[in-house]
């Protein structure tokens, strides 16, 4: 397997700066070697251009979208990635995109779900299902999943609605701060939902198990969004909206690790993301380093 790196500085979709700085604080701490002891073959994109957000207008959205801040860059810079992305794939090479906060995803799943009925397992604290409507906060990396399944405003929107990506083939891992207005979006739907409960109950790698079961149901292949703030602070404090009570270093590691050997076994795994890594509120590059450890297992590093 080839790996393709595609940073995505972007902080748009952010409560704060910093996490622009994420796909090069992910590549300082040796990304590309660790993938190699994975035993892939890795070549890298560079990042994407990304306009600075002091030259931008947050407000500057048509009036029709809402409270999305930003809404208008983010499209852009979506849209090239998605491009970006699907040439990846079109080569045969799978698709990591470095963020960059999460409204990336947007752009990685409308790339990977182009030509392909797109599972995605989402592993992150929160559900990222908010749409400009419901947004608390007006942030779009409370959005990326509403944004590719077409929800609410976003339904009338090429760039982000990916009509490939099903509701059903949708499965959390991980949740512990959810919107009330989630809440009643996440019930309503056809996503499966583990919480951190779950994880306590069941133990993480039967509900990783379920999810891949999920995702992979009547698919084509699989995306994984790897929201660093899914972990617990202690473990990953470079993040912009950390949540505690989060899963723990061993369990991340058992988590990436079920992915890749289903991969192995099944096949599947079409794309990935590692997003909202914020070097500024980190201590030693620590939440970068573990990001790459994290995704070399994903696609196969094994302690023996
Ligand atoms: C919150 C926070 N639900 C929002 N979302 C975050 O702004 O929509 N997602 N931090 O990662
Ligand atoms: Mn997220
Ligand atoms: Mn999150
Ligand atoms: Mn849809």
């Amino acid at each position: 397997r080839t790996v393709r790196l595609i940073g995505a500085p972007m902080d748009f979709g952010a409560n704060r700066r910093g996490v622009d700085m994420g796909p090069s604080a992910i590549r300082y701490a040796g990304l590309g070697d660790e993938l190699e002891d994975a035993g892939v073959a890795c070549t890298d994109s560079g990042d994407l251009l990304i306009p600075r957000a002091e030259e931008r207008d947050p407000d500057a959205n048509p009036p029709s979208s809402g409270e999305a801040k930003f809404l208008l860059e983010i499209e852009d810079v979506c849209s090239r990635l998605s491009e970006q992305v699907a040439e990846a794939l079109a080569e045969g090479t799978t698709p990591l995109v470095l963020g960059g906060d999460h409204s990336i995803a947007i752009g990685t799943m409308g790339g990977s779900a182009r030509d392909a009925d797109l599972g995605v397992i989402w592993f992150d604290a929160h559900a990222d299902i908010n749409t400009p409507e419901t947004s608390p906060s007006g942030n779009v990396h409370g959005m990326p999943l509403a944004a590719a399944l077409g929800r609410g405003i976003f339904e009338e929107m090429p760039w982000a609605h990916a009509p490939r990506v099903r509701e059903e083939s949708v499965a959390y891992v991980g949740l512990r701060s959810i919107d009330d207005r989630e809440r009643d979006a996440i019930r309503d739907s056809e996503m499966t939902a583990f919480t951190m409960s779950d994880i306590d109950e069941r133990g993480i790698t039967d509900v990783v198990e379920d999810a891949l079961a999920v995702a992979t149901d009547e698919t084509d292949g699989v995306h994984v969004s790897l929201d660093l703030d899914w972990l617990d602070p202690k473990a990953a404090p470079g993040v912009g909206t950390p949540v505690r009570g989060g899963v723990t270093y061993r369990e991340a590691h058992s988590a990436l690790e079920a992915v890749s050997e289903f991969d192995e076994r099944e096949g599947g795994l079409r794309s990935m993301d590692v997003v909202e890594v914020n070097p500024i509120l980190d201590e030693h590059n620590e939440t970068a380093t573990l990001a790459t450890e994290l995704t070399a297992s994903a696609f196969g590093k094994r302690i023996l």
